[in-house]
């Protein structure tokens, strides 16, 4: 993968049950496009996706539907993803190759399918479990097919916010259909993602640094029409 000119690299995976919209979510992220003939995922698929954070002082200003002008505190920086779309049996099986050196975790279930909200807290523990992952891995719990909301809602917006809560998970509703959210949720991910990373670098930088807190995952709400 090139990452030249990138100052970040990320590794993120997909998780969750099968349909849920997985696949839909990193065709949505990294091509802003919505399939609905998507076939189901029988390897391990990879989208990638660069994204300028901050406001360049010079020179040509990114695409806008890529660049995170407003994230506080971060200089402008670019960011390369590299999205994994893990077929469902193997999230459930055998986690260890997939989740090595993992930046953070995607994990969806269905607002309109109460039994993939139901196995969330399952899949985390098995993604926590498996020794890949570290503590201040963050996770970002999404409730997909948001469209359907009105008509086919199984599970509530509070329910879902309630878990991720418990869980230490950033949390989202989204649309990989409309796009609703999708772009706002990530943005979440991506500044969990830097702030780890700088602090990593902070720490090996100083090796004598009496590390004063520990950083656990935050939670954060997003809602809001992106
Ligand atoms: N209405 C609606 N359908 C969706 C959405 N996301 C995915 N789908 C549909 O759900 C099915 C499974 O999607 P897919 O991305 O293959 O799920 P995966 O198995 O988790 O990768 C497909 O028919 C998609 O078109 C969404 O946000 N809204
Ligand atoms: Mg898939």
């Amino acid at each position: 993968m090139d990452t030249k000119g990138c100052d970040y690299l990320f590794k993120v995976v997909l998780a969750g049950d099968a349909t849920v919209g997985k696949s839909s979510l990193r065709l949505r992220l990294t091509e802003n496009q919505f399939d609905p003939e998507i076939t189901s995922t029988e390897r391990v698929e990879f989208g990638e996706k660069v994204q300028t954070i901050g406001k360049a002082k010079t020179g040509n200003q990114p695409d806008v539907a890529d660049c995170f002008e407003n994230l506080p505190y971060l200089d402008f920086c670019r960011a390369k993803t590299w999205l994994w779309d893990v077929p469902t049996q193997e999230t459930e099986g055998n986690l260890l190759p997939y989740f090595r050196d993992t930046s953070a975790i995607v994990l969806v279930y269905d607002i309109t399918q109460r039994n993939t909200f139901e196995n969330v807290g399952d899949t985390l523990n098995k993604i926590r479990t498996c020794g890949m992952i570290k503590a201040t891995t963050p996770v970002l719990l999404v409730g997909n097919k948001m469209d359907l909301a009105d008509s086919h809602r199984q599970v509530t917006m509070q329910e879902g916010y309630d878990l991720a809560r418990q869980e230490g998970c950033i949390f989202a509703e989204s649309s990989a259909k409309t796009g609703f959210n999708v772009k706002n949720a990530y943005r979440h991910l991506l500044q969990d993602m830097i702030d780890n990373e700088r602090q990593k670098q902070y720490l090996s930088e100083k090796d004598d640094y009496v590390r004063l807190y520990d950083k656990g995952p935050s939670l954060c709400f997003t809602w809001c029409c992106c």
